[in-house]
């Protein structure tokens, strides 16, 4: 397990890279060109800027999350080739730095959703929190304005510019079903999965955040079944998931731990996190400890570790903790305490196995 750190890039995170570098075991930076809009080709330049600093830090840029999918592509309008062109060319450019996964996803118009992003748990901590009944009765736009001006920092799948037509974006999304969907999600495949091949570069698609509809738009990246539809798509390796235990995790009955041990091979990134769910519908983030929330992160680690799973890793969101001012989900804090839990379990799980060898090689002579 190759152990990465999300980092929003110089001026845009307020996490200085010397900080990250002091959590344990941390090796590369997760990064995005987060200012160019969906859809655009990525400069070399910018992309090999992003590189430059990050080696200096004694980082590698091996996982880029996220190349964002045009809207036109997901709704499958005429407009699309140029933008799949565009990322096309990105691909290559990012294989050129030397990036080995590109994480993507492919939910209509929101990337997650939450109605609250500062909702207190019990020890005064603050935590990214979905509440089923009001997202019933909200309309859209009210949130965008209430999430958007919650934030001093664009959040990745909510920057302004791709919301501004929200209303629009409705109006045609209205007439797409999950059928659809899927049917310009292959057609997406199709053209950039042999780039990415060609490129040497694993493309991981990340599962929908919540794992349902909301607001009526379609969801396809949901559970076991669809995700088995999915990597058959396209049924090659460069096809394949990033694997997100907290945001499958928000639907009960999707075993996260089984699913590793099925799609083992095609897990090219892990989102490791946990939520704890409750009966009506709501969900809030929790620490990374598996009795603080309903995801089994024990369950999960074992599984990795049974299918051997030497891809890369990150603590995905973490609670607001000590007093730190930092971007909704994402502070240094919880974040890296969540990546000391991981190693702890990993770690031990080494160990045994370890001596578990040892004692079996012993017991033969
Ligand atoms: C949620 C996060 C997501 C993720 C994007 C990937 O679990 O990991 O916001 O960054 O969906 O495209
Ligand atoms: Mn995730």
């Amino acid at each position: 397990m190759k152990m990465t750190f999300r980092w929003f890039g110089e001026g845009n995170d307020l996490i200085p890279l010397e900080h990250v570098k002091q959590i344990p075991g941390v090796e590369g930076i997760v990064w995005a060109l987060h200012d160019i809009p969906a859809g655009e080709e990525w400069p070399l330049d910018r992309i090999m800027e992003v590189k430059e600093l990050a080696n200096q830090h004694g980082f590698h840029i091996d996982v880029v999350e996220s190349v964002n999918v045009h809207e036109d592509i997901k709704l499958g309008l005429p407009t699309r080739d140029r933008y799949i062109a565009n990322y096309k060319r990105t691909i290559e450019k990012l294989a050129q730095a030397g990036v080995k996964v590109i994480c993507y996803n492919f939910m209509p118009v929101f990337d997650w959703t939450r109605t609250d992003l500062f909702k207190e748990l019990e020890d005064g901590s603050t935590a990214l929190f979905f509440e089923n009944a009001k997202i019933k009765d909200l309309d859209p736009v009210e949130l965008v304005k209430e999430i958007a001006g919650n934030s001093t920092l664009t959040m990745p799948g909510w920057e302004p510019e791709r919301l501004q037509s929200l209303s629009k974006l409705f109006e045609q999304y209205k007439y797409v079903t999950e059928e659809d969907l899927w049917v310009n999600l292959q057609y997406f495949l199709e053209e950039i999965i042999p780039v990415a091949e060609e490129n040497d570069i694993k493309m991981a698609i990340h599962p929908d955040d919540p794992p349902f509809s909301v607001f009526g738009l379609p969801r396809i990246i949901i559970n076991k079944e669809n995700i088995h539809r999915f990597l058959k798509l396209v049924d090659r390796p460069a096809n394949g998931l990033t694997l997100c235990s907290g945001s499958l995790g928000a639907n009960p009955t999707n075993d996260v731990a089984e699913m590793i041990r099925e799609f083992a091979c095609r897990i090219h990134f892990a989102h490791i996190r946990n939520v704890k769910t409750y009966d009506n519908g709501d969900f809030i983030e929790t620490s990374h400890r598996s009795s603080d929330g309903t995801v089994d992160i024990l369950e999960i680690m074992k599984a990795y570790h049974e299918i051997g799973f030497t891809g890369y890793a990150r603590p995905d969101h973490g609670r607001h903790i000590w007093g730190e001012k930092c971007r909704p989900g994402y502070g240094l804090y919880d974040r890296g305490l969540g990546i000391m839990y991981l190693w702890g379990i990993w770690d031990l799980l080494e160990r045994t196995k370890k001596e578990e060898a040892l004692c079996y090689q012993s017991m033969k002579i």
